[in-house]
């Protein structure tokens, strides 16, 4: 079963002596699951090839972006048409005005939108408007939440920084770090009794509304509608960070699917189609704050970048087609009931969690709530698992506390594919 790997040990030898790690995000270097990161020659629809020549059903579609898959035509033309008219203006121009526009249709809660080029970017601009709009500098967020490397978020931070085990804030003021109040993910009770403390000092709670740094965590029931209800009483903004869950988990994110409207949301991944395009927005009173119109500042060379947008355009349309939420939400809900069937069979202690298209098979008997039940997991057991279902040509995220994501190029076929590696995989372990 042993795939050829020369060719990227041979980059990662060469990678190492010039980019820390090897690679340029670190979740990527497979620290935590072992082996070395196959480097990547193309993607063609739902698969990977790697510069052996291996091919992979891809699950990690570049960490959520790829709804539609690698290298979608639609997308392919849609970026190379706009390139042939040049590079970047610094300078507006109609597609974003467009692009804004769609947006603020999809999610109601959202009626004005800055783009920016990453998630992490988005994150940091609607913090410090959070803070200047509320004139209130705390922040909550949640443990094994992540919200890209934004100083004042990465105290228990989930993805790669959970995958490392790394410490919370090296190169973080301390100062800066005490501003930042971590809670239990989907523990209300504690939200409110921090703010009936403090809640006067408090500009924001920030939160996925469906965990996927930590692996995939749903909210319980009513969690959102709290923090809803906790954050209007006092004052405080509520910040979705829908980076992942926008466009995901339905066309309108995780306000439309739980019918909780924040007043910030951060959008990433998804609305660029794999290109650098990320979006913070909200409501007008707040929106207006930032410069030029109002005194908060935030910049950027290629924000709105023509490319990007022009792509990102072109996956709104895809978006908009009718029946494919339900279509993944199908898909992915035979994934999941083929893996829980898989590790039953093999008597393994796992727990499968899920919302519409991303989903995570945690290695614990579970149930899996929050970032404390998240890392009872085994992940020496999710590392093997992870290195049999590569070698049988499933590419995972090579990481217990990510999420893997079903797309639209996903076939049934595949699906059972993957399930029938899974079972022979969990045998192994
Ligand atoms: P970026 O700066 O990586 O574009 O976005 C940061 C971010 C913000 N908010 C959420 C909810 C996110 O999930 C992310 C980034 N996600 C990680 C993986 N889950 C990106 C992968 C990586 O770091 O390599």
């Amino acid at each position: 079963m042993a795939r050829p790997t020369q060719q990227s040990r041979e980059w990662f030898a060469r990678a190492q002596a010039v980019i820390p790690g090897g690679v340029n995000s670190p979740v990527r270097a497979f620290r935590s699951v072992g082996g070395e990161p196959r480097f990547i020659e193309r993607g063609e629809g739902a698969y990977l090839v790697d510069v052996d020549g291996n091919r992979y059903l891809d699950y990690v579609c570049s960490w959520g972006p790829l709804l539609f898959g690698h290298a979608h035509p639609e997308i392919v033309a849609a970026a190379r048409d706009a390139v042939t008219r040049g590079t970047s203006y610094g300078a507006p121009t109609p597609l974003e005005v467009e692009f804004a526009e769609a947006v603020c249709a999809a999610m109601p809660s959202v009626e004005m939108i800055r783009l920016v080029n990453s998630g992490t970017e988005a994150v940091m601009s609607a913090i410090r408007l959070a803070r200047a709009f509320t004139g209130r500098e705390r922040i909550v967020k949640f443990a094994g939440g992540y919200h890209g490397h934004f100083d004042a978020l990465l105290a228990k931070g989930g993805s790669g920084i959970a995958t490392l085990g790394l410490p919370d804030t090296p190169g973080v003021p301390a100062g800066f770090a005490a501003l930042t109040h971590t809670l239990p993910y989907n523990d209300a009770d504690a939200v409110a009794a921090l703010f009936a403390e403090r809640g006067a000092e408090i500009a924001a709670v920030i939160v996925e509304p469906v965990a996927g740094n930590m692996g995939v965590v749903p909210p319980q029931p009513g969690f959102l509608e709290r923090l809803r209800e906790i954050t209007r009483q006092h004052g405080a903004l509520l910040l979705f960070d829908e980076v992942i869950t926008g466009f995901r988990v339905a066309r309108g994110g995780a306000q439309e699917r739980y019918g909780v409207q924040a007043d910030l949301t951060t959008l990433g991944k998804i609305i660029g189609g794999g290109f650098p395009l990320a979006a913070y927005g909200g409501r007008r009173e707040v929106m207006e704050q930032m410069a030029p119109s109002g005194p908060v500042y935030q910049a950027g060379t290629l924000s709105g970048n023509p490319v990007a947008v022009a792509a990102g355009l072109a996956m709104l349309r895809l978006l908009s087609r009718p029946g494919l939420y339900e279509e993944l939400e199908e898909k992915a809900a035979a994934l999941q009931a083929g893996l829980e069937e898989a590790v039953a069979r093999a008597g393994v202690p796992a727990t499968v969690n899920r919302v519409g298209s991303m989903l995570t098979t945690f290695f614990t008997a579970g149930p899996v709530t929050d970032y404390e039940s998240a890392r009872q997991s085994d992940t020496a057991r999710y590392a093997a698992y992870f290195q049999e279902m590569l070698a049988r040509g499933f590419y995972l995220a090579p990481s217990q506390f990510e999420a893997a994501f079903v797309s639209d190029v996903h076939t049934r076929e595949q699906i059972d594919a993957t399930v029938a590696a899974a079972r022979e995989a969990l045998a192994t372990l």
